[in-house]
Order: structure tokens, then sequence, then C-alpha cells
């Protein structure tokens, strides 16, 4: 007998050595992310749910760490699916199975489409979304491409190296930065759009916090709208977005750019982020966006410390569990050039790297100033990865995969 240890990190080692010894790629797939070893923490867990789950945990050989009112359950993803199908569920467990079985079906077939007005964004590769800003004092580029002509040239650029999408905003989220008015905004942005559009550099995403500014920039043939409040600053917003059928990034953030650094405070930084990513996106939804059209964004450097930062970068699978498409926008940023000791216009290097990192945690849009240097490095991460299988609807919807059984149907 000859032992080897697979690299399974990823799913993709035991994708791999499955595809390799004659498995189809679909039942691979799923065997490879079924015996991947996951955690779940649950909270507001009650007594007796807890003396369910410790029962449960020591008969299925799952690991249960538990303290009051919380639980952290470690297992191979096939070996949780029980406790996510309300037929094979223990008693006391009921309040659990909805949320675990739409995590873990989102876990065994991610999304890979995003849809945008009169489009689909496909996500089976590393998106580039390049930033245009328009704005006078913006955190890295402030001033440059103030007008219409630089702005297009940026653009341009940005599309030679591979941005699938460019996002123009009006708006600094620096700290300090003097509030633009609406009217200003608009007359900042429109002309831009509407020149990117008539030039086929589009599509075009709009970022704004303000249902007006949004309306305009969908008018003058945006098709994205980036908020970077996540629904907080404009309830109306959501009612622009979903009556015009666009995509929408959510991102997080907490209070407005002046008061955000004070809100830098967090028991478990990805957890809290995901949970108020999951209230945006329901704010989204109920607003009446379709989930198809839903992307987050963790919102690095908005309410967060370097350290903050780096632990969700690290934990960044927690907010790909959410079940929505995941942007990151790490791009020249403070924790950045508080790892390397570089300034603000050397971080492009760093920017790439956080990239390739992110795409290997789940993101799958890559919000950034420089693309060339963030595209070789995601060209390299991403060759690493399988486009995954086809997308099929093998399991029902909220349930894990019944493929998670361990043996070849082939
Ligand atoms: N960061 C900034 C502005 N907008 N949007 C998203 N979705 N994600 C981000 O991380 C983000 C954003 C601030 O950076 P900039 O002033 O350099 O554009």
């Amino acid at each position: 007998m000859r032992l080897t240890p697979l690299a399974a990190h990823t799913p993709e080692a035991v994708r791999a050595a499955l595809a390799a010894r004659g498995w189809e790629t679909q039942p691979a797939w799923f065997a490879a992310t079924g015996v991947q070893s996951l955690v779940v923490l649950l909270e507001d867990v009650s007594e007796p749910e807890r003396e369910s789950l410790v029962r449960w945990g020591a008969k299925a050989g799952a690991d249960v760490l538990t303290g009051e009112g919380w639980a952290l359950v470690g297992a191979a993803a096939s070996r949780l699916a029980p406790l996510a199908r309300p037929d094979r569920l223990p008693p006391g467990l009921e309040a659990l199975a909805p949320e675990l079985g739409r995590f873990l079906a989102t876990y065994a077939d991610p999304p890979r489409r995003w849809e945008i007005s009169e489009g689909v964004v496909n996500l089976d590769h590393p998106v580039l979304i390049g930033i245009v800003n328009v704005t006078p004092d913006s955190f890295s580029d402030g001033g440059r491409f103030a007008t219409v002509d630089r702005a297009v040239a940026q653009a341009e650029r940005l599309v030679a190296d591979g941005c699938e999408l460019l996002d123009v905003g009006g708006e600094s989220t620096r700290p300090g930065a003097a509030p633009v008015t609406v009217d200003e905004e608009v007359a900042r942005v429109a002309p831009v759009i509407e020149q990117l559009v008539r030039r086929g550099l589009g599509p075009v995403s709009v970022d704004t916090r303000k249902a007006a500014v949004a309306r305009a920039a969908l008018a003058a043939g945006a098709v994205v709208v980036n908020d970077v409040s996540g629904l907080a600053f404009d309830a109306a917003l959501a009612g622009v977005v979903g009556a015009a059928q666009a995509g929408i990034i959510l991102m997080h953030m907490r209070g407005t750019p002046d008061t955000m650094d004070s809100l830098a405070v967090y028991q478990h930084v990805a957890a809290d982020v995901a949970a108020e990513l999951r209230a945006a996106a329901a704010r989204a939804e109920a607003g009446g966006v379709a989930r198809e059209r839903i992307v987050v964004d963790p919102g690095f450097g908005f309410a967060k410390t370097p350290e903050q930062n780096f632990r969700l970068l690290d934990e960044l699978a927690t907010i790909v569990g959410l079940g929505y498409p995941v942007a990151v926008g790490p791009s020249r940023k403070r924790f950045l050039g508080a790892a390397t000791g570089r300034p603000v216009e050397d971080r492009d290097r760093a920017t790439a790297v956080a990239c390739a990192l992110a795409w290997e945690r789940g993101a799958r849009l890559f919000r950034v100033h420089d693309a060339a240097l963030a595209r070789e490095a995601l060209r390299v991460a991403g060759a690493t990865t399988s486009p995954g299988p086809t997308p099929v609807a093998e399991h029902p919807e909220r349930e894990p995969p019944v493929g998670w059984n361990g043996t070849s149907p082939n």
C-alpha cells in the first residue's frame, strides 16, 4: 500500500484525484466538496439545542466545541448534510435545517453568473472591475481623471488591461471628504458614463449611495449600482435598482466615511461582516432586487483596522458562504501599506497579491486601479482551479447535493 497525503485545502486536489481515476466532472466535484472539512459557528443556540447537537456530534463523529449559547461544529460537508435535511434531522435541531441547507447547497454549487441589466457576467474566471474615479479628491487618484476625456482615456487603458466592468464614481469616500450634492455628483458621473457606453467600453457601474444619482446614471447607460453603504444610506436605492433590473454590489461599511473609523469594533470580524451583509442583501431583495442580481463585498478599509482587514481577507470564505458572488476592493488601501511600508502610489503589487489570495478563498470580482498587475496575479491564481462542474439542478434548492455519499455513480 502506498500513502500520499493530498493537499486538500480546497476541493481541487480531491476533484483532480478522482478525475484522474475516471470519475466524470459532476460527481467528482460533488464528492470532492462532500469530503471537504467544514466548520460552522452557531450562535443563539438554546440549551436543549446544544444538548441535541452534542449527542448528534458524538454519534456522527463530528467535533462539537460549545459554550453558553454557541457551538462550533466541525465535520466533512457530507457528514453535516443530514442536519440540513428535514427528514433526517435529529429532534430539537429543526431551526438549523433551512440555513444550513442554503449554505451547503451554494457551497457545493456556487453562483457562476451575475445578472445585470441586458446581460450576464460570467464568473467562472476572475472578473476585473476597473476604477474610474471622477472626483477631485478621491483616495488614491484624486483629480487626475476629473475631465471626461481623461476618464475615457483611463477607461480605455483599463479595458485594454482586461477589465470587464468599469466603475465610475463621483463621490470620494475618504474620511473628511467634502459632501457632494446630488446635482454635482450627477454632473460628474453622467457625462462620463454616456461617453463610455457610446464608445462601447461598457458595461459600466456607478459607485454611489444615492438613489437620485443611481437613477440618472442608469438613464445614462450604467447597468450596475455599486453602493458602498450596502443600502444603509438611502432606502430608496433598492427600488431604483429593482425597477431597472440592474445589478447591485452591496459593500459592507459602518457609519459614514467620517464616523467609520470609530466603529471598527467586532466580536469576530468575518462573522459580524457576514451578518451585516446578509441584512443588506435582505434589504435589496425586499426592495425588489432579484437574488441573481446581487453581489456582496466585505468593504476592505471601511470601518476596519489593518488587522481586521487581514483577518477578513483570510476568512473571506465566510462571506462567500452567504451564497452571493463576492467582489473585493483591496486596491492601494492603507492596510496594504501597513504590511509593505509602501506609499499609496506603490501598492499595486500588494493589491495583486491580495486579489490572488481572495480568489483562492472564493472571491470572483476584483475592483482595481491598475488592472495589468492584478490580471497577471489572477491568471496564475485562476490557473490553479478548474472551472468546476457545469451547473445542474441535481439537488433540490436549499438542500445539499444527493451525490454526497462517497461512491462513484460512474
Ligand atoms: N472602495 C472604495 C470605493 N468604492 N466599492 C466597492 N464595491 N468596494 C470597495 O472596496 C470600494 C468601493 C474606496 O477606494 P477608492 O477611493 O480608491 O475608489
